[in-house]
């Protein structure tokens, strides 16, 4: 009897080891965390699980572009959201995730393309995609709920390799960034440390003091063979004045501390 259970057990985790992984059968309160937070699926890889990594990218192989978008803070997927890219517009289907066909771009060596995604409730992301030899790096994207009027967001996304960059958000009395996300009177936070790729990592702040000055970096805290450059890119996304301001792609970093912007009496300068 208690051999047959033994073998009963190991069959039952085999089987249920074979595709069940979206919905995991141990623990039903880890679960429903994992859809309300993103502390939980932050230890998960942040926004994107192992499964969403192997599929994205190879679509391309199939004569597919695939895009998929998922909300910047609770990682949840977003569905029928509408999305234009290179003059084509589509909704995303229940699962947050679009194809369009790769002859829009196949014949593009060294170009940029437009992409426009409106979804209510959320900020229009409007950016251009760099296409180079008929292929687009990123295919992952957050879209951020709407903002209070005062209030600034910055969102960290990179690719698998360096797999540990930080943000950090510095001023006169604060610094927030991993080892300290909080502390800064209420003014601003980080919300997770990622670690092992993707991303993201998100800073709000509540408001900008137009007496102080600011500084916005990352850090890339993997070794120093590690570095952006090559197909491992990263994004910092701006959100202010309830708009997505802008969209910085970093790319061939030689350096570890890559800075971003400084703000200075309420404006912005852009360093990259
Ligand atoms: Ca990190």
């Amino acid at each position: 009897m208690i051999i047959n259970a033994v073998i009963s057990i190991a069959f039952a985790s085999i089987f249920l080891g074979c595709g069940g992984s979206e919905t995991p059968q141990v623990d039903e309160s880890s679960t429903q965390s994992e859809e309300t937070t993103r502390a939980v699926t932050s230890s998960n890889n942040g926004c994107w699980k192992v499964e969403d990594k192997a599929s994205v990218g190879y679509a391309e192989l199939d004569d597919k572009i695939e895009f998929h978008f998922r909300d910047d803070t609770t990682c949840q997927k977003i569905a029928n959201a509408r999305v234009t890219f290179a003059g084509v517009t589509k909704k995303t289907n229940f699962s947050g995730r679009v194809e369009f066909p790769a002859s829009l771009i196949e014949d593009m060596m060294d170009d940029r393309v437009e992409f426009l995604v409106t979804k209510n409730g959320y900020v229009t992301y409007q950016t251009e995609l760099g296409v180079f030899t008929g292929s687009i790096w990123k295919h992952r994207f957050l879209l951020s709920k709407s903002l209070k009027p005062d209030q600034v967001k910055f969102v960290l996304e990179w690719s698998k390799n360096p797999r540990d960059l930080d943000l950090h958000f510095k001023t006169d009395n604060y610094h927030i960034f991993y080892g300290n996300k909080n502390n800064s009177g209420g003014q601003a936070n980080l919300d997770v440390d990622d670690v092992s790729s993707y991303g993201p990592e998100t800073i709000l702040v509540q408001k900008i003091d137009s007496s102080k000055r600011y500084e916005l970096f990352v850090n890339v805290f993997s070794p120093s063979n590690e570095r952006i450059r090559g197909q491992n890119r990263a994004t910092v996304s701006v959100y202010k004045d309830e708009v997505l301001d802008r969209v910085i792609e970093l790319k061939n970093e030689s350096s570890r501390k890559i800075d971003i912007l400084t703000v200075d009496n309420g404006d912005i300068t852009y360093l990259k």
